[in-house]
């Protein structure tokens, strides 16, 4: 799998998939899960989040992208970041593995990814990055582009530090 990093919206992003970095409920938010409500159709996309019932912490699950150029959109729940001591990597971690699992299940070839759980969250992005690159780099996936995109340059250098580290 090719792994790339940019600086953008991910609502904007022609993939098969971009990721929502959600919460248990998947009710809808802030952050980036507003954004990607508010630009799929907050309407069609809240009626189908509901309909999944929830998930937990370190899963994802599908939708339709509705009115996204991206088809699918893949429901990921990052952790709230406390101290490291409470299982934040693995379930960081955890996000990547599942989110890249989903869009195997769905046939998607090109998935997009926000830095999961560094807003709202709290995550601290240098390790959130270094989590990112490293479970991407591992996975075991028939998706064939991972796109990591950064909102801010801050992030995206991170990215391409690690990125480059691993040539
Ligand atoms: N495109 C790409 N990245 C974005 C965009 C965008 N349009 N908007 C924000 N980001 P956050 P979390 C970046 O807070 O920390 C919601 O209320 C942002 O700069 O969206 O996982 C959910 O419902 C940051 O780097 O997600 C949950 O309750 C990254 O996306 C909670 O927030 C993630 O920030 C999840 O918090």
């Amino acid at each position: 799998m090719r792994i790339e990093a940019v600086q953008g919206d991910i609502t904007r992003q022609d993939v098969d998939a971009i990721v929502n970095a959600a919460n248990q409920s998947l009710g809808g938010g802030g952050g980036v899960d507003g954004a990607i409500h508010r630009a799929a159709g907050a309407a069609e996309l809240h009626e189908a989040c509901a309909a999944l019932g929830g998930c937990p912490t370190g899963d994802a699950r599908a939708t339709p992208g509705f009115r996204l150029s991206a088809r699918w959109i893949v429901h990921a729940v990052g952790p709230r970041y406390r101290d490291g001591r409470h299982g934040e990597q693995e379930l960081l971690a955890s996000c990547y593995r599942r989110a890249l699992e989903v869009a195997d299940e769905v046939g998607a070839r090109s998935v997009a990814f926000p830095a999961i759980s560094t807003g709202i969250y709290g995550y601290p992005p240098e390790e959130a990055a270094s989590i990112a690159v490293e479970t991407l780099q591992t996975a075991d996936t028939r998706v064939e582009l991972a796109r990591l995109v950064a909102f801010d340059s801050a992030t995206l250098g991170l990215y391409e530090e690690r990125l480059a580290a691993a040539r």
